[in-house]
């Protein structure tokens, strides 16, 4: 992929309206255009790299047994009657009337609607567990939409629902997500800890949020230290295994502030210990029972008595996370991105020297390019005139995790070659797609 063939519109400064390095980074590379207040274009280098953390958040969904489901954006005023969360909403909720004056609205979450199908569909309890989950857009009439996609009024959300026969079952489904949710934040190469939070507009009474911590997020957050090392790794779901799991987290003391109690945390936590700072929700786990299930009649046979099925919901901000691994990646001070190999637009860029007269540079790296996509090395090139430190002064910005720099020193058959942030190595072009292949890998 040539970069002077692409729609990349790189601005020359920060924008003065972006107050975060996210929405600084992310107007200057032009991976979003704003459409109007908290309502972005997603343009192809910010798309890619939502489209590929989605596909993690979907294989982590699809590998624990949750079945993938669309439901639509625009939903029917009636499922939230029923449930008695119309009224409730308040104004973050987009009401929409049809051309038969129906009341209708698009959708802030889904509870109401994945119960209507639910209930419409399943009647013995041998049918439960039922996991199901979409990606989709949502739309909550933000008060203050800011900081570009990390609080937008339009976003891009995994939302998750479980129906169990009985509250043991449903905690067991908690517990599964709790950990599939620790495993999609490390592929994404984010340190994401769950934090007992509070339930909002969604119910319910256990519920954790997945906190990155970070000086800009807009969660406060009160924690003891040692919760960052607790060791998530558990290869097996069994129901012990899990809850011995949730139990080594739930150890210590997190939480976010509406959880927050000051005696509580100082009896819990020794000073040395303490981490009061601010970090952003990147995930949140809710159970709460039959408050759905009961209220919209979603129930079950079991044995000839009718049970009220037990539900939790479970949430991914796919599109805040571009943002928030940009917080979590980005040295703003020496302007250097770099994104997980796993979510990067590309992987490596190559950067050749282009003199007038010269064409010598431009042809090696289409020999290059070619080579690197036969190895499935997804790659772009910088076809453009500027000077060599310009380019890689931009490529810095853009974040690709590898550079191949065809200048002065790129002599023979090796090149000058570097992971973004690390020392210049010379490489010959199979040690350079080893290097690449492996961190891939990883
Ligand atoms: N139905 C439940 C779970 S599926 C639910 O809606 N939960 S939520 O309200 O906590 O949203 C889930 C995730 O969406 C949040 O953890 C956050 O990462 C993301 N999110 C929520 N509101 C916004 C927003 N205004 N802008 C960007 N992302 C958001």
């Amino acid at each position: 992929m040539y970069f002077s063939k692409l729609f990349i519109p790189i601005l020359k400064n920060n924008p003065t309206e972006a107050k975060i390095k996210s929405h600084q980074l992310m107007l200057r590379v032009g991976m979003i255009k704003q459409s109007s207040a908290g309502i972005y274009s997603w343009l192809p280098l910010g798309f890619k790299v939502m489209k590929k953390i989605e596909q993690i958040v979907r294989e982590e969904q699809d590998r624990v047994g949750v079945q993938e489901i669309l439901m639509p954006t625009i939903q029917s005023s009636d499922i939230w009657k029923e449930s008695g969360r119309y009224d409730d909403y308040g104004e973050e909720m987009l009401r929409i009337k049809d051309r038969q004056n129906r009341e209708m609205l698009y959708g802030p979450t889904n509870e109401e609607l994945v119960t209507e199908i639910f209930r419409s569909s399943i009647k013995s309890y041998k049918s439960l567990p039922q996991l199901l989950y979409h990606i989709q857009w949502k739309f909550r009439d933000e008060l203050r939409p800011r900081f570009g996609i990390m609080r937008c009024r339009e976003f891009y959300m995994k939302d998750a629902y479980s129906f169990d026969l009985t509250d043991d079952d449903a905690l067991f489904s908690y517990n599964k997500f709790f950990l599939s949710y620790l495993k999609t934040f490390k592929r994404l190469n984010l340190s994401a800890i769950p934090m007992a939070a509070d339930t909002g507009p969604i119910g319910g009474n256990l519920s954790h949020e997945f906190i990155i911590l970070a000086e800009t997020g807009e969660s406060k957050i009160y924690t003891d230290k040692r919760i960052f090392e607790v060791d998530s790794e558990i290869t097996k779901i069994e129901k012990n295994s899990l809850n011995t799991l949730r139990g080594e987290y739930e150890k210590y003391y997190a939480v976010t502030d509406e959880k927050f109690d000051k005696e509580e945390f100082e009896k819990k936590v020794s000073e040395n210990q303490r981490i009061n700072t601010k970090g952003i929700e990147v995930g949140h786990i809710f159970y709460f029972g039959d408050k759905y299930s009961k209220p919209m009649n979603a129930a079950v046979d079991f044995n000839g008595k009718k049970e009220f099925v037990k539900m939790g919901s479970y949430g991914i901000g796919v599109s805040r996370l571009v943002g928030a691994i940009i917080e979590a990646k980005y040295d703003d001070k020496d302007e250097i991105m770099k994104w997980p190999i796993s979510v990067a637009p590309y992987d490596c860029a190559i950067l050749p020297m282009i003199n007038k007269n010269d064409n010598s540079n431009l042809e090696k790296s289409n020999k290059i390019l070619e080579h690197l996509n036969k190895n499935n090395i997804d790659t772009i090139v910088d076809d453009t005139d500027e000077n060599i430190s310009a380019k890689i002064k931009k490529f810095n910005l853009i974040g690709i995790p590898f550079q191949l720099i065809l200048g002065k020193k790129s002599e023979g058959d090796t090149f000058e070659f570097r992971e973004v942030g690390k020392e210049t190595q010379n490489l010959k072009i199979e040690e350079i797609i080893t290097q690449i292949k492996k961190a891939k890998s990883n």
